[in-house]
């Protein structure tokens, strides 16, 4: 150990840390890139791995809704090769993952790659490349740049990120407190509605990773079609955005810890992502290298 306790943090406090700025400054890359990020119109795929999949779910549902046209998230491994797409977005902070260098090999469209790392494979076979050097990572959890790709892609949809930003750094300086039974509760189910469902994954994931919590997601209106049953006391649902009416009451008979504070759906996951490195140090557990991962996952050919 070192004398110096900020040298023992680990790396993934800072970087969550440096979300609002780093948010911002994604954002303001937005309009310079016109004609190379999506265009109103343009049918769009939008392609990741783990938590980058989530955020293309995240984009999807927010281009769609800002009637951009028609975007689809898919898994990179699930890419279908033949829909026709006007642009495929590949999202990776690594640019190495080898389900997105074979995807972005395989189709036809231009691909866009939105990445950390510059002059890697998935770069190299993308027609376009945006880095966010900036937003790069030492955790192998990701934080920082998941959210500020999400965060350029929202921007490019005319959305200002001023708001979400200073809503983040509130909940940095201590503002928007989680209920503290959640340090111990033994499982949480995250709900979102629309393009909050691939946000809610992500935060799930995140626990997953980081503390190797039992958590789950769903979108809001599948939830009471079975997940539901989970519910008890000692557990939690955490709702991201705002809840369809009748959600609440219906958790809240389950007698499970409810969290309904209807923020920004991504400064929600700021909480969620805080979460996660709270009890994984509290469990003991190193939440920059989770067990089984690597910053990326790279195959044998097959
Ligand atoms: C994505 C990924 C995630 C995983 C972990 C490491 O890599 O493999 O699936 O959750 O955080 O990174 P990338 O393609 O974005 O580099």
């Amino acid at each position: 150990m070192s004398s110096d306790p900020a040298a023992d943090a680990p790396y993934v406090r800072e970087e969550i840390a440096r979300q609002p700025g780093a948010w911002l400054r994604a954002a303001r890359l937005a309009p310079d890139l016109v004609g190379v990020l999506p265009g109103p119109g343009e049918s769009v795929a939008v392609i990741g791995c783990g938590t980058s999949w989530f955020m293309a779910m995240a984009y999807a549902g927010l281009r769609e809704a800002a009637g951009h046209g028609r975007t689809d998230a898919f898994a990179a491994s699930e890419l279908p090769t033949d829909r026709g797409y006007d642009r495929v977005v590949a999202i990776s902070r690594s640019g190495t993952t080898t389900e997105v260098v074979r995807a972005v090999t395989s189709i036809q469209a231009p691909v866009l790659a939105l990445t950390a790392v510059a002059g890697t494979p998935v770069a190299a076979a993308s027609t376009d490349t945006v880095v966010l050097d900036f937003a790069d990572e030492r955790s192998v959890v990701q934080t920082v740049f998941a959210t500020s790709a999400l965060m350029l892609l929202r921007a490019s949809l005319g959305e200002s990120i001023d708001a979400p930003s200073a809503q983040a750094s509130e909940v940095l300086a201590g503002q928007h407190r989680l209920d503290p039974a959640l340090a111990s509760v033994e499982q949480i189910s995250f709900l979102g509605r629309h393009w909050a469902y691939g946000v809610a994954q992500e935060a799930a994931l995140k626990l997953r990773e980081a503390c190797r919590l039992w958590t789950e997601s769903y979108p809001q209106m599948e939830y009471r079609h079975g997940p539901i049953a989970i519910a008890q006391p000692g557990r939690a649902v955490w709702v991201m955005g705002d809840p369809v009416p009748g959600l609440v009451d219906d958790i809240r008979r389950t007698g499970a810890l409810l969290v309904d504070d209807r923020l920004d759906p991504v400064v929600d996951l700021v909480r969620a992502q805080l979460l996660a490195v709270d009890r994984a140090q509290a469990g003991g557990l190193d939440p920059d290298r989770p067990r089984s991962l690597a910053r990326s996952v790279v195959l044998a050919d097959s």
